[in-house]
């Protein structure tokens, strides 16, 4: 399959990687927006959200889980007056700036951010 992610989960193109189960791989994006981001990737090749079935739920569940642990690990994750912070995005389409379709979900943080975005 020539699909940029699927090459990078089989290790066909280098990444930087943070975490790895089963079920998903996470690495450095190659054109960061913040100064921590991270994408978190399904090892199954889902085009993205457009195209989630019934039987990707607990895959996807597994994705933001696996996001709150690494978005620990580094630092990221809210004190307990909720200050800090990260971001998580899907992309979904054109339209919405997703450029890979292979579904990944973004974990940006190391700043703050506006609302809405661009
Ligand atoms: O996000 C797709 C993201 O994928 C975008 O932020 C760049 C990143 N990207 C593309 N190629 C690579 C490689 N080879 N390594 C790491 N990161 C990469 P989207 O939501 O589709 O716009």
């Amino acid at each position: 399959m020539d699909c940029i992610f699927c090459k990078i989960v089989r290790g066909e193109i280098p990444s930087k990687k943070v975490y790895e189960d089963e079920l998903v791989y996470a690495f450095y994006d190659i054109n960061p927006v913040a100064p921590q981001h991270i994408l978190i990737v399904p090892k199954k090749h889902i085009v993205g959200v457009q195209q989630l079935e019934q039987e990707d739920e607990c895959l996807v569940g597994h994705m933001f889980y696996v996001a709150r642990r690494i978005a620990e690990q580094l630092g990221l994750a809210p004190d307990e007056n909720l200050n800090k912070g990260y971001r998580l995005v899907f992309n979904v389409g054109k339209d919405a700036g997703q450029s890979v379709f292979h579904l990944h979900l973004h974990l940006i943080g190391g700043r703050s951010m506006g609302w809405p975005p661009g």
